[in-house]
């Protein structure tokens, strides 16, 4: 018999198991046709859990409810995967941070979720107290995050999973960057995390809400036009049917005409990033005299500035196409840019740690601030404007952009591109 999971399926307790089983390589099946409040309260569900409450498993010896031990079992049945370790100290430190990231965080972020969603009553303090106990909870995980990459061990295990899934309700729908931002670590783990390929299969594209959510009055059915005086500085956002669904749209507002980026307002410059870019695609000979030296001659001092980028966690590029996601996803992040830079990002190293430095060409004499505002990698690096007086730094410039082997003495395990 199949496995049978009884749930809907874009919840974040319903992704700890889609995770755990594409770690795993268990095969599942969702129920047919399982409806929120409807299929979870008929009597053949309750006779699988009398709460009344989704997931279930139906498994060929029986159900088994609450979505940890779910995940557990699922992570257990092929003995092959690393999901659970083989010392009894490593598995108990697994299940500690399952226990921490259930009791401390993710009840703490459902005390914000909650009321706030029209699921319980919206009191102040109750809110303040959830705040600062969650504060805490992720003060404690930053400080375990700021010297290893994982939370157990040197790869993804189901503490890693079952953490991600409850922050990934937080991130998505409570938790702003001002909240987040006070935990680089945890932020880092987050979108290492959901950016591994196991993850993104099941999470899609992870987006952190820009706001904090209305209080909206008592659900259900959703009211969103009946909501309670809003607290003060939030931004509306209407209602949703029910938790974790995707985002509704905003309500339309007249379209404002979108504002002018500063560097569009800077004086012309005589280098044409696009040509540059061309250049750098099009040379596939002679780089070095063709491309490098039509770099030099187009480059505009006053119009664009270079950067070097350094990695600041290079310890915990432990393993090798988990720091190449990173860069990767920093290039994506990056896409908001692509009218105003060009980079060179470079994963060096034969073996881990590797360290990832970059070269950036932006517009303007700074680091452009919506590249700082919108792109949250950008803190992970230390940045270095480059001294083009400097003949050693002009070479390490040239260097990066032709992928030179070695650099800086060590092979490169790959350089990507943006532009
Ligand atoms: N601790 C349980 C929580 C289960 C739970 O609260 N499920 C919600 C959906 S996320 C539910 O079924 N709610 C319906 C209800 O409470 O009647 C678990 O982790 O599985």
């Amino acid at each position: 018999m199949a496995l049978i999971l009884h749930a809907i399926k874009r919840n974040k307790n319903v992704f700890k198991t889609l995770i755990a089983a594409e770690y795993s390589g268990v095969q599942l099946e969702f129920a047919p046709d399982f409806e929120f409040s409807v299929s979870n309260k008929t009597p053949e569900f309750l006779k699988m859990n009398p709460l009344g409450k989704f997931p279930v498993l139906e498994t060929p010896d029986g159900p088994v409810f609450e979505s940890n031990a779910i995940a557990r079992y699922v992570a257990r049945l092929n003995g092959d995967n690393a999901l659970y370790l083989s010392t009894p100290i490593d598995n108990a430190r697994i299940d500690q941070w399952i226990d921490f990231s259930t009791l401390e965080i993710d009840s703490n972020i459902l005390k914000l979720y909650l009321p706030r969603f029209g699921y319980a009553p919206y009191l102040p303090p109750a809110e303040e107290a959830a705040n600062s106990a969650l504060k805490r909870a992720f003060g404690a995980l930053n400080t375990h995050l700021a010297s290893n990459t994982y939370l157990v061990g040197d790869s993804v295990t189901l503490a890693d999973i079952i953490t991600t899934c409850n922050l990934y309700l937080g991130f998505t729908e409570i938790l702003v960057k001002s909240f987040t931002s006070e935990f680089p670590h945890v932020e880092r783990y987050f979108w290492t995390l959901v950016n591994q390929p196991n993850f993104r299969k099941i999470l899609g594209q992870v987006k952190q809400t820009d706001v904090v959510p209305p209080v909206q009055s008592a659900k259900k059915p959703a009211q969103p036009k009946e909501s309670k005086p809003k607290p003060k500085d939030e931004p509306k956002k209407v209602a949703k049917p029910e938790p974790e669904k995707p985002k509704e749209e905003a309500e339309e507002e007249a379209p404002k005409p979108k504002p002018k980026n500063p560097l569009d307002l800077l004086p012309p410059s005589k280098m044409i990033l696009d040509e540059w870019k061309r250049l750098y695609s099009n040379t596939k000979t002679n780089f070095r005299e063709v491309a490098i030296k039509g770099f030099w001659d187009m480059y505009d001092p006053e119009g664009y500035s270079l950067w070097f980028c350094d990695y600041k966690y290079n310890d915990e590029n432990t393993v090798s196409f988990v720091t190449l996601n990173k860069v990767g996803g920093f290039l994506q992040r990056m896409d908001l840019a692509r009218k105003y830079a060009f980079g060179k990002m470079l994963v060096i190293g034969s073996q881990a740690p590797f360290k990832v430095k970059g070269l950036w060409l932006f517009r303007g004499q700074e680091i452009p601030q919506f590249v700082i505002d919108e792109c949250y990698d950008m803190e992970l690096y230390e940045w270095t404007k480059v001294d083009i007086s400097d003949e050693t730094q002009k070479e390490r410039v040239n260097q990066m952009i032709e992928d030179y082997e070695p650099f800086e003495g060590e092979p490169l395990l790959d350089a990507k591109c943006f532009k």
